[in-house]
């Protein structure tokens, strides 16, 4: 077995990991990154596509935001229609001047790792049998196959950064983990074409036949969603078929100048509210989708991902610019407050916007009467000020946490 050292080991290639890594380096803070696959694989996965704020000055200050500043858009706004009416949430103006970047992850996932590539840091892809040991020791390590040699990573802190299905969350004992969910009663098509966005801001679309939602990752690349039953495969759905239903559910005069083409990318992702707490035990952290699952009608996946990131920094920067250990043990109180604060708004969003039918939120409740709740909640909010003013400031996301 070969021994290598680090300072922070980081499990899981992902956006979580490869921010993680590269702020931490920029700090002077040793660190390796594990990852299951290959780095193309990483990259295949098409999923966010709205950068808060909070997120965008992160990149920033990892010192990766040329792409995302030449090839990124700005949005100021976001639209809301409601069986056809549309309204436009200003986030600018109702949240003193923040924005959001419309870049896809995909994007700035490529520009981390070529930053990281760059910069010589070590990380070993396609890396098999990862399992983290003596976390509650202050010589955790973790091993790992790859290349048919058997390592020994011996580390300061481990960062999980391994996703929902990841290995990290599990090395929490079961007695000491509490895990909450919400599986929700339907999933999202999604479809990647190469035609212009069919509106300059995204629109999310309550409708009676179900949710839609217009997205876009650059003005020649658009990016749609439409609600579907769980039971639904992506072969049921052929290009033509997503196209029309998307018409149906987007207000009237969107989908009469919606350019539609062929797919590139369709898929169907289940929606899930989860949370672990702690999402820390001893010397090891979780971060990102290792610890908790936003449906994504609030954007707030890979954002809630990079809040994490922010607070594990300081920590770390904590402990070794000043040496002050006992900060470790505010990571997971912080990092959760922000947590279960992006989940309510992920929940309160989907329970606005989706068609439930019998699936009804609260089984106690007639599922009509619940459908009458939830469209009288989403006009109030959407036709007041202060209601869209709630709606805008979690969208950009709230300022990120400091430690105590
Ligand atoms: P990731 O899952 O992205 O990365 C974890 C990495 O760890 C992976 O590369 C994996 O290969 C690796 N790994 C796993 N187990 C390992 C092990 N044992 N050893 C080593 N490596 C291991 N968020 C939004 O904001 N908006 C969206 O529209 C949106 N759409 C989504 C659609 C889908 C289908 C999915 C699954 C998620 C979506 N998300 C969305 C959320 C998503 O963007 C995540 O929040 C984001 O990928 C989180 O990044 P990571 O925490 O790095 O986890
Ligand atoms: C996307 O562009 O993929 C996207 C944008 C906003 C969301 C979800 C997904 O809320």
């Amino acid at each position: 077995m070969k021994t290598l050292k680090t300072q922070v080991a980081i499990i899981g290639g992902g956006p979580s990991g490869l921010l993680l890594g590269q702020l931490l380096h920029k700090y002077g803070i040793d660190n390796v990154i594990l990852e299951r696959v290959t780095g193309d694989y990483v990259l295949g996965r098409i999923r966010a596509g709205i950068l808060e704020q909070g997120f965008a000055d992160l990149v920033r200050e990892a010192g990766v935001e040329q792409r995302m500043e030449t090839e990124g858009h700005v949005h100021e706004g976001v639209l809301f229609s409601v069986n056809g009416k549309e309204t436009r949430v200003d986030l600018k103006k109702l949240t003193g001047g923040d924005e959001v970047v419309c870049y896809g992850q995909v994007e700035i996932t490529q520009d981390l790792m070529e930053a990281r590539q760059a910069a010589n840091l070590p990380t070993y892809y396609e890396a098999s049998n990862v399992q983290p040991h003596d976390v509650k020791s202050d010589a955790p390590y973790v091993t790992f196959t790859q290349g048919g040699e058997e390592y020994r990573l011996e580390c300061d802190y481990i960062a999980g950064c391994d996703g929902f299905h990841g290995v990290s969350r599990q090395t929490i004992p079961a007695d000491v983990r509490q895990e909450f969910e919400r599986v929700y009663p339907f999933g999202w098509l999604g479809l990647l074409a190469d035609v212009p966005p069919c509106s300059e801001e995204l629109i999310y679309a309550k409708h009676e036949r179900g949710f839609a939602l217009a997205s876009q990752r650059s003005p020649t690349r658009s990016r749609y969603y439409i609600q579907v039953p769980l039971t639904d495969k992506v072969e049921d759905w052929s290009d033509e078929a997503f196209w029309e239903e998307l018409k149906l559910r987007l207000p009237p005069d969107v989908a009469a100048n919606m350019q539609t083409g062929p797919s590139i990318e369709k898929s169907i992702a289940p929606l899930r509210s989860f949370v672990c707490e702690p999402m820390q035990y001893g010397n090891l952290f979780l971060v990102g989708d290792a610890a908790h699952i936003v449906p994504p009608t609030g954007a707030k996946g890979l954002n809630l991902a990079a809040g994490d990131v922010a607070t594990l920094l300081k920590v770390l920067r904590r402990v070794y610019e000043q040496g002050d250990k006992e900060c470790i043990n505010q990571y997971s109180e912080i990092a959760l407050r922000r947590v279960w604060n992006a989940e309510r708004f992920s929940w309160w969003m989907t329970s606005m916007l989706h068609e439930f039918g019998d699936e009804g939120n609260d089984s106690a409740m007639d599922p009509q009467m619940r459908d009458r709740f939830m469209t009288s909640e989403v006009n109030y909010f959407l036709s007041s000020e202060n209601g869209r003013r709630v709606i805008a400031e979690q969208y950009v996301g709230l300022p990120y946490e400091d430690l105590a």
